[in-house]
């Protein structure tokens, strides 16, 4: 202690040594609107899909075991586990013929959304799931799975996992496997996605579907088209799990929607962070005043309370696919909504 050491300095000297917080010098960034550091931010397809593809040269699959490109915040470090939000990740990931993905399972939930090739199939928990463009495929926690392809030419698609938040807890656990997984439940998909299971032996109860077909998606909103919409979306489905009615996954709830022709939705914020991904034609959204143009193949994350709101332009339709961490926010007792004045 020098001869200037006050008392006052003394105590704080002596609170930090001793592991104590004073809540007081604590307060400062706080206020009445949640905030992050996290920016709205656009990844190009045209951008992402040419270095996912330098990614197929450069890295072997059997170094890197999955070939993912995760799109990457701007407002986070490099160094820092964060992902296009708070607490939800987006990347693409790239599997080329012949390459398998071995099996692994882990306490994050993933999504897959299907964006171009074909001949490739997920091993989820012993059944098998062909992936087809526009697919959208679950693999729950703690869920084994691996990834074959055995078509032609390259197979892309968007990768949605929950890994910052679960990362943030400190609970993200991986096991991995060497061997394959035996395709032991060879039930196709379609059977379960059509709620009809075998009554006799394991399992008979209904399980979870763990793909979802585009062109059912887009019959929906088809169907949902000439109605007035959702202020804030325009016309606008939630993949459901069948089994609770609830969302998707615990953490994780996803959407497709479609902006119509000419459309100008109203704008909003959330506490909840969404990722989209463009389906099909084009358009723009308004975050936090500046204008995003986006295409086919443009992944676009929101993090909390921005406002936002989409725009159709265009004389076509605009299909968007999105998640969010709607369910683990509203679990939490922090969900909130504010229509913009
Ligand atoms: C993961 O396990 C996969 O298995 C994809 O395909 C993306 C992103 C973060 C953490 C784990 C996969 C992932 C991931």
């Amino acid at each position: 202690m020098t001869a200037t050491t006050t008392d006052t300095e003394r105590f704080y000297a002596e609170l930090q040594e001793n592991h104590y917080s004073p809540l007081w010098q604590l307060m400062g960034g706080l206020g009445p609107e949640a905030k992050t550091n996290l920016v709205p931010h656009i990844w190009r397809y045209e951008q992402a899909r040419e270095l996912m593809m330098q990614a197929g040269e450069v890295v072997p699959l059997e170094d890197a075991l999955r070939r993912v490109l995760g799109f990457r915040n701007p407002g986070s470090r490099p160094d820092q586990r964060t992902g296009a939000t708070d607490s939800l990740w987006a990347a693409l990931q790239l599997v080329l013929p012949g390459e398998i993905a071995p099996p692994h399972r882990h306490t994050p939930s993933a999504l897959r959304f299907i964006v171009e090739g074909e001949g490739a199939y997920t091993v989820v928990n012993g059944q098998r799931v062909p992936m087809e463009v526009g697919d959208f495929l679950l693999t729950p926690a703690l869920h084994w799975h691996e990834h074959g392809h055995e078509g032609d030419g390259p197979m892309i698609w968007l990768d949605g996992l929950d890994s910052p938040l679960i990362s943030r807890l400190n609970q993200y656990i991986i096991d991995e496997e060497s061997d394959f997984q035996p395709v032991d439940k060879p039930m196709p998909a379609p059977y379960v996605q059509g709620m009809l299971a075998k009554t006799w032996g394991e399992p008979h109860a209904l399980t979870q579907p763990l793909v979802y077909k585009l062109a059912d998606a887009l019959e929906a909103l088809e169907y949902l088209r000439d109605l007035e919409g959702d202020p804030y979306d325009d016309i606008i489905v939630e993949y459901k799990n069948p089994t609770t009615g609830g969302p998707v996954m615990t953490t994780i709830s996803a959407y497709l929607q479609l902006i119509r022709p000419g459309v100008d939705t109203k704008s909003h914020r959330h506490t909840h962070s969404t990722v989209y991904h463009v389906v099909s034609g084009s358009g723009y959204s308004i975050v936090d005043g500046q204008k995003i143009e986006w295409t086919k193949g443009d992944t676009l994350a929101i993090p909390l309370w921005y406002e936002h709101s989409h725009h159709n332009d265009t004389t076509e339709d605009a299909v968007l696919f999105s998640y969010t961490d709607r369910p683990a926010i509203t679990a939490l007792g922090l969900w909130r909504e504010r229509g913009a004045a």
